[in-house]
């Protein structure tokens, strides 16, 4: 059985009692950190640093040093299954990630390999056992996976996309094709986050950035029904204690209904929902993540402060919240903003928790 020094962020995602709000940053391992800069350099490039697990583990470690965090997350990407699947992974300075064969027909699709995670992904489950050595039981580890539709995304489109052209039309023209491929990625999904959770993951997130760009129902076909699959064969308990498991879907604040009902333990909102709406409608089912908007992390400590205040006051009293920004830190928030967010969390979310 392995004890934890501090479990708020376990327990607040079991809608169980915690003493005040556990808070964590999504990216908090990133280029706003002038440590994580050097490491990066060190390893030379990004995958580098992803595949080596003394580094992985270095950079994981560095925000917990400086911000009083209530969970770590593994320092990898959700690129690593396509990457895995020999779509040709590489980054181009400034210009995000691209793929040197993306997928484009029904044969690609049938042709893909599922990747085997205690083989070519063996590097990301190197990470996670490294780093849960040296938490010391500090804080829980987080293990991560894109959803299939968002991985699908980068995989047709080539790399990043504004308008999704390529997946869409896939998805309206050749629907049989894109089902396909969703299924092959949930099943790599559910290999992957179950390696992860045995290697010492003690909760998982499923990472969907790009579901909000679907109509309501082609949402509930590509996007959710898969995550949904990823839930019903998640390992939900390992080594004595339950493994949490957190859906985010970014711009999906009118969906939550059904992404409650996938049986998940959290949802993560962005920041275009007020979290007492998310609550009043599905907060007796399951706990919620975030939301402040993290352009605050811009502002005046004053400002991050009362930020903080209102959406703790918004979810009001008793368990089930995990503070955190509604999406990822910006590369250029001074860290010294962010301390004063994690903070605040702390210190204003005490009398919330007194029942
Ligand atoms: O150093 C660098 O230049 C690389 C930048 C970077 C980093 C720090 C990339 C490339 N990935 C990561 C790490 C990462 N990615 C983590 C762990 C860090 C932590 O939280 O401490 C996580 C959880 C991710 C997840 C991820 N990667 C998502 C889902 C979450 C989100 O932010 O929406 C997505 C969409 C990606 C793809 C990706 N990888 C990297 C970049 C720059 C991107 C985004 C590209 C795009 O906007 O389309």
């Amino acid at each position: 059985m392995n004890s934890l020094k501090n479990d708020r962020y376990l327990r607040a995602l079991l809608r169980q009692p915690v003493d005040v709000t556990p808070v964590w940053m999504m990216r908090q391992a990133g280029r706003y950190l002038p440590e994580y800069k050097a490491t990066r350099a060190q390893a030379g490039d990004f995958m580098s640093l992803c595949k080596n697990a003394e580094l992985a583990c270095e950079v994981t470690l560095q925000p917990l040093r400086r911000f009083d965090l209530d969970a770590a997350i593994l320092f990898s990407d959700i690129l690593t299954i396509p990457d895995a699947m020999g779509l040709g992974l590489y980054f181009e300075q400034g210009e995000g990630p691209k793929f040197s064969k993306p997928i484009t027909c029904m044969a690609d699709i049938q042709n893909l390999p599922a990747p085997d995670p205690e083989q070519e992904l063996q590097y990301v489950m190197n990470a996670v056992r490294t780093i849960r050595k040296n938490l010391q039981g500090e804080v829980p580890l987080i293990g991560f996976s894109g959803s299939p539709w968002t991985l699908a995304t980068y995989m047709i489109e080539g790399g990043s996309s504004k308008a999704f052209t390529k997946i869409k039309k896939m998805a309206f023209s050749d629907p049989k094709a894109l089902h396909l491929l969703l299924d092959k990625l949930a099943d790599s999904v559910i290999l992957y986050l179950n390696a992860q959770i045995a290697a010492g993951a003690q909760s998982v997130m499923v990472f969907d950035t790009w579901g909000g760009v679907l109509s309501p129902r082609d949402y509930q076909d590509f996007s959710l029904q898969y995550m949904h699959k990823i839930v019903d064969g998640l390992t939900r308990e390992n080594d004595g204690r339950k493994v949490p498991v957190t859906l985010f879907t970014k711009n999906a604040g009118m969906w939550l209904e059904s992404i409650a009902a996938t049986g998940c333990d959290g949802v993560g909102l962005d920041w275009t929902i007020d979290i007492d709406n998310a609550k009043a409608r599905v907060g007796d089912k399951v706990a919620l993540q975030g939301n402040m908007d993290p352009s605050m992390l811009y502002a005046a400590p004053e400002r991050i402060e009362q930020e903080v205040q209102t959406i703790l006051a918004g979810f009001g009293e008793g368990p089930g919240h995990v503070f955190n920004l509604g999406h990822g830190i910006h590369l250029d928030v001074p860290p010294e903003n962010a301390k004063v967010f994690v903070d605040a969390v702390h210190k204003y979310s005490a009398q919330y928790h007194k029942g």
